[in-house]
């Protein structure tokens, strides 16, 4: 099969456009320029993970360093959840699976290399790779991952084949820290454990991350946080990678399980709590953007981010799939135009300011409210609450309404009608909202509603397909007006003084 060239022409996702209207959220620090290059991007964009999907090709099978996280039998655990990766791809198979994904799912605007190893520990692969979709699908941006080893021998390179997205995993600036993570590093062909170790691969990530920056090119710093390990010392590392011309953090827990045979899971180092996290997400978002809606993804994930639609492409599905290339592209601009138009309209209109609501509301302000939301994509609350795999997690305040991050969870329906078993499975989403007083989905049925209310949290349906923070708005508008949330003495006389 002769595999077609994705045009750039008719899509206009690719084009600049003001950042006037640009995301505003989580991304608001940044310089106009800046930003209209990752808005479209479903990990660089908070806004657009709700819209676009991104995929990564397992390619890169070998690693040169050892973290204490990972058992190598298993996904990259930077950028991976645990578990296999179902196949690894020749750089040639990775270009037919990327054009069949292209166009079976036209929002797929971002193609990663993220593991299962390191992507440059396996420069032949991952350049090929690269090469050979930047000619035959332009309008796909390129995205790698890496632990930074090998980073500035690759900066070049990089650039060469238009990578403008790249993640570094920097987990700490300290090689007495570094020396509790990494066992050791491949260097110069020789294994160099402990201190000397974590000290070079520190180097060498400071390193790539400073010619990375003085060429204009996008990095985000992914770190995971370790309990009693390198907790306390992130907030540092953050202050430090921003000086040093990061414009994102991704501070992602630990993932630390005895069955995937790592050394902390096996060694009984814990994980970190969710209130830990947003805790530290918290301190750190003092010093630079932080991405909260990261879902540690497989090294061969397809879909959304928090969905895995893998499964309908593998190697075998593709060579029996009878693929219109030309329809599909043109569905492709279609799709694209559409969300864009309609991403861009958000936009305008959260830019507008809101003079009269924020007369009224500096005068009673209320407490904040968090609140749960069951959705599948799209930016609405569009997701069964028997099948949210995961709920999003909105605070609200008085004045504003920020995402704080994703609580993932067993569906309580399982797919058949006796919806699962029940308490047990109620009782564990339950106890993934901890903290949470309203829960917002398409429809909620009657079990799991009363389950809801015992435990003090609001279900509530009335909000099905509406986008999620105007209905998060009008439950926390509505909640306030009937007094449902106390209201916060506001010191009036103090402040006009
Ligand atoms: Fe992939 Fe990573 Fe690029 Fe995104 S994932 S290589 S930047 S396209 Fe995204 Fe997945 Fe988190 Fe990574 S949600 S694990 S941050
Ligand atoms: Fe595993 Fe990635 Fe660490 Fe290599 S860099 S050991 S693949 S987690």
């Amino acid at each position: 099969m002769e595999l077609p060239v994705i045009s750039n022409a008719a899509i206009p996702n690719s084009g600049c456009r003001s950042g006037a209207t640009a995301d505003r959220g989580a991304l608001a620090h940044l310089p106009d320029h800046i930003r209209v290059r990752v808005q479209d991007h479903p990990c660089y964009s908070e806004e657009a993970h709700h819209y676009f999907a991104r995929m990564h090709v397992a390619v890169a099978p070998a690693c040169n360093i050892q973290c204490n996280y990972c058992n190598r039998k298993y996904d990259c655990s930077n950028e991976s959840r645990p578990g296999v990766v179902s196949e690894l791809l020749t750089p040639e198979q990775a270009v037919k699976k990327t054009l069949a994904v292209a166009a079976a799912i036209p929002q797929m605007t971002v193609l990663g290399i993220a593991g299962p190893g390191d992507p440059l520990a396996n420069p032949e692969r991952t350049f090929a790779t690269f090469r050979m979709l930047s000619a035959q699908a332009p309008d796909i941006r390129l995205c790698v991952s890496t632990n930074g080893l090998s980073l500035p021998d690759a900066v070049e390179e990089l650039a060469r084949h238009n990578i403008d997205h790249v993640t570094i995993t920097i987990n700490c600036v300290d090689p007495e820290i570094g020396a509790r993570i990494y066992p050791w590093i491949f260097w110069n062909k020789r294994r160099i454990r402990g201190v000397e170790g974590a000290r070079i691969l520190i180097e060498q990530q400071q390193k790539g991350l400073e010619m990375l920056a003085a060429r204009g090119m996008l990095v985000k710093v992914n770190s995971v946080m370790i309990p009693g390990v390198n907790d306390e010392h992130l907030q540092d590392v953050s202050k430090i990678v921003k000086a040093k011309g990061a414009f994102l953090h991704n501070v992602m827990p630990l993932i630390a399980q005895a069955s995937h045979g790592t050394y902390y899971g096996l060694t009984g180092q814990r994980e970190p709590t969710q209130f830990e996290l947003q805790a530290l997400q918290d301190v750190c978002a003092g010093d630079m953007a932080m991405m909260r809606h990261c879902r540690q993804c497989r090294a061969d994930a397809v879909g959304l981010l928090g969905e895995d639609r893998g499964e309908e492409f593998t190697l075998d599905k593709i060579d029996a799939m009878e693929i219109d290339y030309g329809a599909a592209m043109a569905e492709r601009a279609r799709v694209r135009e559409a969300i864009t138009a309609e991403l861009e309209m958000k936009r305008a209109l959260k830019a507008v300011p809101k003079f009269e609501e924020a007369a009224t509301r500096e005068e009673t302000t209320t407490r904040n409210l968090r609140v749960a939301v069951a959705t599948k994509g799209g930016g609405l609350v569009n997701e069964h609450f028997g099948h949210a795999r995961e709920f999003l997690i909105y605070e609200a305040g008085p004045g504003e309404c920020r995402f704080l991050g994703h609580r993932k969870c067993t569906p309580y329906c399982m797919g058949d009608e006796s919806c699962g078993d029940g308490e047990t499975v109620l009782g564990q989403i339950i106890a993934a909202l901890e903290g949470v007083e309203v829960v917002l989905a398409s429809k909620i049925g009657f079990e799991p509603w009363n389950g809801l209310e015992s435990a003090g949290i609001r279900p509530n349906g009335e909000h099905a397909m509406e986008p999620i923070e105007e209905a998060i708005r009008m439950v926390y508008d509505e909640m306030a007006a009937a007094g449902k949330l106390d209201t916060v003495v506001v010191d009036t006389v103090a402040r006009a003084a």
